[in-house]
């Protein structure tokens, strides 16, 4: 709203009227009264790009957005306030900035400010809008040692529930709950009264999920009143004792502990550790750099390592690019990463840009305590786990006794005097390459192995890592080899201790497999058995077969016909191969546009679909959007020779409406279309109607999109479609946003424009609305969209009929006469077994409107039935339905669920 540089004066200002207020009760009731000091999400996002053609764009950075939580603070603090509550995180990375902010802050001003932290879930999918699931997010925030942690706003309580219960089982400290009164309704209002409010948090209480509830958008004194009554009598929630572990983060959790196998570390994103990935990098093809990366995870990588320590890099710029280009991957960045480097501000640059929790590879005692101190206490604010090395002042650790008094001294320090938690120390005793041929060197595999179970002895609850393919370096060209020596390794490494290895992925043989001549003459070396160790394994080196198996990728999907090729690539995100398949599919249909309308149009909707069934989360709706582009943009110059009919880009108009800043949903609009080759003009934030026009009419767009969040923007775009028709505008105007809905376009908007009108729920559905407006079919298309919406208005009409007074009501009582009335008594009591039922006779006892209703089918069953059209092909589906029923029946599967899904299938078939 333009009023940044008012934040700090704003919030003292609040804060004293909440401490005021704050006081007085407390006087008044000889009760404490605390104030929370808020520090809101603000309305950017440093996770997601807000551009299609650059991925690793960003609006706001880590530094931005701690620099003004910094200053939103010292007025909170000023102002009086007990507690800072960091809430509605929509992007934990932005959360974890003010987090640093309060952690900084107390540090410098030696004060005691606790921190609370609040989350939200923004759809169906459980996740956070940047796609963290409820425990990855505890795992990225729990180094701020809340006093509380819990989720608010976007849902109801009943929507909220179940991932206040997730939250509760693997939170260890207090949880908190402040949910909306309900979904906003159509019409930006609150359905839920505080009754409502008080029966669905007062039995999340009684059922012991929660510490702390209040009320967020929708609520009121009286809610609160009425929640505080309703959890009164139950006790707090016990705090959970979740097993102790090492916990991780991508957009997945991930736990290490002692019921894990080895965790792999993939090492091929490493410019030192892969001349191929050196050479992209230096040839800037980022591209083909992310895929190293996926090739690692899809091998079993569960950790990946990623370094561009290389003197002719900008190591820090090539570490925020690619940290933020595999941040929209999210098949890739569902696991955590290590940074890797040497250089303390390479390592600070990836922690400013994940909002995981990753590993910092690495810290030592190298440089002596006090800078060892200086990057644990950081790394710490940044809420990383951290790999320390062998290391101290006179060098790296070779011997057994010299690793083991590296990391306890550094454990001392990191627990002692850092505060850290032992499960976030992995400790790397330095694996170093042995059969060098060096007598030095013999002892080394020992040292390493031996030295990793005196650490686990010691200090049980810490890892310990090693980077594996080091140690066979002396065979360089030799990959069976060196995979055959890198199992054998892991194999008595493991047993010692060893709990996660930075590793080639997929490229471990397995130990039993290898010959057992080419294994004892492995194990002579690593411990050192027999003075020619070396020279026995060298013999062997050259006929050491290939043990190491690929492992095999499932490409079965590449043998499927050509469309669902395309819709496989569309669905999992997938590039490769999807340029090949449009051409393809061209080549095998009459023009290019039949490839977009036909099979890549049918992926976007079920992309759609999975999306609206949560079954997808938004990075990966953003994903499969831009692998659509690339197919579009293979089919453009196609389309272009084929002429006039061909879909050059048409042009959609996107703001958010006048009063309102929220754009992140329609900045992920603009994306999506954009990637899907039409053309966005984006005028901003806060656009007031004038503007929206003028635009329109100078640019000759196709289409007006208006977005908004807040409640008062529902009116703006009402002013927005009054202003088209007074102006005379006939293009299509799309509604958009969290408080928007159908209800509310089809009541108040599309009536005062006699132009398309058309509510867009999210931004996987906003290419079919878009192309369905500007295609062959737009006109039946609109006049379907106005039947519909017809539809809703007269339905909210017959629902709107004015009530009568209680007392009205009671007058009008059905009046019942009892003594006229002999009860039937049932034709048996107890319990009836039946076998077999006849579909004829169930069909008269199903109420099919919920149905119907769910699916959106308005007219209801029998008017299809009806229907001249369709009428008989849904007989036949009847029909259908009962074989399939009987069958289902006679093989004991009596479950009516099933039959519906396959009714409502086939439906959809022979739409
Ligand atoms: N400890 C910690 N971090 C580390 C290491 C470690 N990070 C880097 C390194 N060591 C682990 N990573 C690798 C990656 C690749 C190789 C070795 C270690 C490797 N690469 C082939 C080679 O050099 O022969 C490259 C072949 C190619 O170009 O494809 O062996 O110890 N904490």
């Amino acid at each position: 709203f333009g009023l940044e540089s008012l934040a700090n004066d704003m919030n003292v200002a609040s804060t004293q009227i909440a401490r005021s207020v704050a006081d007085a009760v407390a006087a008044e009731t000889g009760r404490p009264r605390f104030v929370a000091g808020v520090l809101g999400p603000t309305n950017r996002t440093a996770t997601i790009s807000p551009d299609i053609a650059d991925p690793a764009r960003r609006d706001i950075d880590f530094d931005e957005l701690h620099a003004s939580y910094t200053d939103a603070l010292t007025g909170l603090v000023n102002g009086g306030a007990d507690v800072i509550l960091i809430e509605t995180i929509f992007d934990t990375l932005n959360a974890k900035a003010a987090i640093h902010a309060v952690l900084e802050y107390r540090d410098l001003h030696d004060i005691d400010l606790p921190i609370m932290i609040s989350g939200t879930i923004t759809d169906r999918s459980g996740r956070t809008l940047t796609g963290q699931t409820v425990e990855a997010f505890w795992n990225s925030v729990r180094h701020a040692q809340p006093l509380s942690v819990g989720l608010n706003c976007a849902l109801g309580m009943g929507e909220l529930r179940q991932h206040v219960v997730e939250l509760s089982r693997v939170a260890d400290v207090p949880v908190s709950c402040h949910p909306n009164a309900g979904l906003p309704n159509e019409l930006g209002g609150y359905d839920e009264t505080p009754a409502d409010m008080a029966a669905s948090i007062g039995s999340l209480a009684a059922d012991g999920y929660v510490n702390i509830i209040g009320g967020c958008c929708g609520t009121t004194p009286e809610h609160l009143q009425a929640i505080a009554d309703a959890v009164a009598p139950s006790a707090p929630r016990t705090i959970s004792t979740p097993p102790p572990a090492t916990r991780l983060a991508g957009l997945e959790p991930m736990t290490i502990d002692e019921t894990s196998l080895l965790v792999n570390v993939g090492e091929r994103t490493n410019v030192t550790g892969s001349a191929r990935f050196a050479k992209l990098i230096k040839a800037d093809d980022f591209d083909t750099a992310i895929s190293v990366a996926r090739d690692q995870v899809d091998n079993g990588a569960q950790v990946i390592d990623i370094n561009f320590d290389e003197g002719l890099l900008d190591s820090e710029a090539s570490m925020i690019t690619y940290l933020r280009l595999l941040a929209s991957e999210p098949d890739i960045s569902r696991v955590p990463v290590m940074i890797d480097s040497s250089k303390w501000s390479v390592l600070e640059a990836g922690l400013k840009n994940v909002q995981g929790k990753p590993i910092v590879n690495s810290i030592s005692l190298k440089e002596g305590e006090a800078a060892f101190l200086e990057q644990a206490r950081a790394v710490r604010r940044y809420g990383a786990a951290v790999v320390v090395m062998a290391f101290d002042e006179s060098g790296q650790a070779e011997t057994r006794e010299h690793k083991v008094e590296c990391c306890q001294r550094a454990y001392d320090l990191l627990v002692n005097e850092v505060g850290f938690d032992p499960h976030d120390i992995i400790f790397d005793p330095n694996i170093f390459a042995v059969a060098t041929g060096i007598e030095e060197h013999a002892e080394y595999g020992v040292a390493f192995v031996e030295a990793t179970r005196d650490i686990k002895q010691r200090m049980p609850e810490v890892q310990v890592s090693g980077g594996l393919s080091n140690l066979s370096f002396s065979f360089r060209g030799n990959n069976p080899l060196r995979e055959a020596m890198h199992t054998v390794f892991l194999f008595h490494a493991v047993q010692a201790g060893l709990s996660m290895a930075i590793v080639n992925a997929g490229r471990l043989p397995v130990y039993e497999d290898i010959p057992a001549d080419l294994r004892d003459r492995i194990e002579d070396v690593l411990f050192n058995r027999r003075p020619d160790a070396t020279e026995r394994l060298i013999e062997v080196a050259s006929d050491a077969q290939s043990q190491a198996q690929a492992a095999a990728v499932d490409m079965s999907w590449r043998e499927e016909p050509v469309r669902e090729r395309l819709i496989h690539s569309l669905i999992h995100g997938i590039d490769e191969f999807v340029v090949d398949d449009a051409e393809e599919a061209r080549i095998g249909l009459p023009k290019a546009i039949n490839v977009i309308e036909g099979p890549l149009m049918d992926g976007m909707n079920i992309i759609g679909d999975l999306f609206g069934a949560g079954k997808m989360f938004l990075p990966q709706v953003v994903k499969s959007a831009r692998v659509m582009k690339k197919a579009v943009a293979h089919l453009e110059p196609f389309m272009a020779e084929e002429g006039g009919e061909a879909r050059t880009a048409g042009k959609v108009l996107l703001a958010t409406a006048k009063g309102d800043v929220h754009d992140i949903g329609k900045n992920i609009v603009g994306v999506v279309l954009g990637c899907n080759n039409y053309e966005v003009i984006d005028l901003g934030v806060m656009v007031p109607p004038e503007q929206i026009l003028r635009t329109a009419r100078e640019e000759n767009v196709d289409i007006i999109g208006v977005s908004g969040l807040i409640t008062p923007s529902l009116d703006e775009m009402v002013r927005v479609a009054t202003d088209m028709e007074s102006e005379g505008f006939t293009i299509p105007l799309l509604i958009g946003g969290a408080t928007t809905s159908r209800l509310h376009t089809a009541v108040k908007i599309a009536p005062t424009y006699s132009g398309a009108t058309v509510y867009v729920p999210d931004a996987s559905r906003a290419v079919g609305v878009v192309s369905d407006l500007l295609g062959e079919e737009a006109n039946s298309y609109t006049a379907a969209i106005r039947q519909e919406y017809d539809e809703v208005r007269a339905t909210r009409a017959e629902g709107s009929i004015p009530g009568v007074s209680l007392e009205e009501a009671r007058a009008n009582r059905t009046p019942i006469d009892w003594s006229q009335f002999s009860p039937v008594p049932p034709s048996f009591t107890g319990v009836r077994t039946i076998d077999r039922i006849a579909l004829e006779d169930l069909r008269n006892y199903i109420d099919w409107t919920p149905f119907f209703r769910s699916w959106d089918l308005a007219g209801g069953f029998p008017r299809i039935l009806d229907d001249d059209v369709v009428g008989d092909a849904a007989s036949e589906l009847f029909d259908d339905a009962q074989q399939m029923l009987d069958q289902m029946i006679a093989e004991e599967w009596i479950d009516a669920r099933a039959v519906v899904g396959f009714w409502h299938a086939s439906a959809e078939d022979d739409d």
